[in-house]
């Protein structure tokens, strides 16, 4: 539906909002009652509220590679989890999400979590860092290189280490020690919040991380600081756009730190809510979305842009560091109705939330329980600017612009799902097929869906996957199968 007419002349800008492992359930428009978000309920009460939208993985790296590319993970070697020193992923000749906008004549900025890999070789993070970002489609960048649990805990912003002094390089490595800086194995009473698996190695802030480094000191980045400085790089972003390109749409990728491990906020977020570090993060991630939402305001923005919330993937409590939040959790459920979290082929991985607000085209307070996924935001955004995608490119992106515009309420025919197992979705039927790894993730403790056998499951009278259908629906499987077959070998 058409809302009012706005003729700005140009294309929408967007924003995607991209939060890191915040579940279906951890957003009070899906149905928190423990943290309340009152901004990214904002989106979802002036814009649509998708109830079936997907991450395309159940792990960051291969959600970013999908939602970039608009090709699944699972058809590229090299595309799982990756270390603190990975090369680039995506190289340079690939068409992205932001090569395309960028081409469509979008000025293009990520700012964040990025976990794409970064240069060709051995990194050497005292020299220009590239290819990255700004080789696949990027103006500008200011980022986290892999994750805020991983070194090198240092912000890269456009091709260097931010504040890096010539004279204390950094090293890093993941394979045993660099320098003699304490580890978290070692020295855990140095620790301010204590590693429960993995993250024993260097300690920064206070911190044991995975991975060890050693230099650049005066360039760490202190967790507790870490919303305020990306939420400022974005809204900075904004303002000098409008300062200075007024006449570009633009496309800003905020891929928040927030909720991963490990959580640190701010002073004063901490013990505003009753769930702990893991609450206190959700409730910082919100006041973040508000200063994106407030800056759109204040340049009246707002019309004309699309803003996305969602995440890379679905929820986890206790992901390496002993942070309270299994303890604190009460009756909270942050994957919502869905099972499994994080890691899992259940629901609960990729079934996150899903929020798209544009005040030109999408009816304020829209529901829509089409089937969607971020790997369909290149194809979609294509068809919005006009601009055609190369053959070949964006294989298993589908153009659902009008699903996001309230035109369409179906979406898909089918998604495939990637955890350790691969599932189909189609219609209310998931199959998930075989996998020989543990069906717990002990050290999560989420419920990985891997089995033995194959799994099949009706999710209108069966959302929370209990009820094995396979044997019954022979027919449906073999469907299933095939339909499989054919988008592997596409
Ligand atoms: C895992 C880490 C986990 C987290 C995850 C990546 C261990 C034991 N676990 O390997 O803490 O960092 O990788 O999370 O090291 S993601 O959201 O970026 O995919
Ligand atoms: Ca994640």
């Amino acid at each position: 539906m058409l809302l009012a007419s706005v003729s700005f002349g140009q294309h929408p800008n967007i924003v995607i909002i991209y939060a890191d492992d915040i579940g279906f359930g951890d957003v009070s428009c899906n149905g928190n009652r423990s943290v309340s978000t009152p901004n990214i309920d904002r989106i979802a009460e002036e814009g649509c509220r998708f109830t079936d939208g997907h991450s395309a993985a159940a792990t960051c790296t291969p959600s970013r590679y999908a939602l970039m590319t608009g090709e699944y993970a699972w058809r590229k070697k090299g595309t799982g989890i990756a270390t603190g020193d990975a090369t680039a992923i995506i190289t340079p000749e690939r068409v992205t999400l932001p090569s395309v906008l960028q081409k469509a004549g979008y000025r293009t900025s990520a700012v964040g979590k990025w976990h794409l890999g970064l240069g060709t070789g051995v990194i050497d993070w005292n020299r220009p860092i590239f290819p990255g970002p700004m080789e696949v489609g990027f103006d500008e960048c200011f980022i986290i290189p892999a994750t805020g649990d991983r070194v090198p805990c240092v912000y890269v912003e456009n091709h260097s280490v931010v504040g890096l002094s010539a004279n204390d390089p950094i090293h890093v490595s993941f394979s045993g020690p660099v320098g003699d800086e304490p580890t978290g194995l070692q020295n855990p009473e140095l620790l301010k919040m204590q590693w429960d698996h993995g993250h024993n190695s260097t300690i920064v802030n206070g911190i044991s991380r995975i991975g060890f480094m050693s230099g650049g000191k005066a360039a760490r980045w202190v967790d507790e600081d870490m919303a305020e400085v990306l939420t400022s790089r974005a809204v900075r972003f904004i303002d000098q756009h409008v300062a200075s390109h007024k006449k570009q749409p633009f496309f800003l990728y905020f891929s928040t730190h927030d909720i991963h491990v490990p959580r640190a906020p701010l002073p004063r977020f901490v013990g505003t809510t009753s769930m702990g570090p893991r609450g206190d993060a959700i409730a910082q991630l919100d006041w973040s979305v508000g200063e994106i939402l407030r800056s759109l305001d204040q340049h009246r923005l707002k019309q004309n842009t699309i803003v996305i919330f969602t995440s890379d993937n679905g929820p986890v409590l206790n992901d390496g560091y002993k942070d309270d939040a299994v303890e604190k959790i009460g009756n909270h459920r942050p994957a919502g109705p869905w099972r499994g979290g994080k890691y899992s082929a259940f629901e609960g991985g990729t079934r996150v939330p899903f929020l798209v607000r544009w005040p030109a085209k999408i009816a304020p307070g829209s529901v829509s329980e089409a089937l969607i996924c971020q790997i369909d935001f290149l194809a979609s955004f294509a068809e919005l600017t006009g601009e055609p995608l190369p053959p070949g490119s964006g294989r298993d992106s589908q153009n659902l612009l009008r699903t996001l515009k309230q035109e369409d309420r179906n979406g898909r025919d089918h998604l495939v799902q990637q955890a350790g197992a691969i599932s189909l979705r189609q219609g209310k039927w998931k199959l998930i097929e075989a996998h020989s790894g543990p069906a717990l993730s002990r050290q999560v403790n989420i419920e990985t869906a891997n089995a033995p056998e194959l799994q099949l499951y009706d999710l209108t009278t069966d959302p929370g996957e209990t009820r094995n259908l396979a044997e019954a629906n022979s027919a449906r499987v073999a469907e299933m199968q095939g339909l499989l077959k054919k988008i592997r070998e596409n």
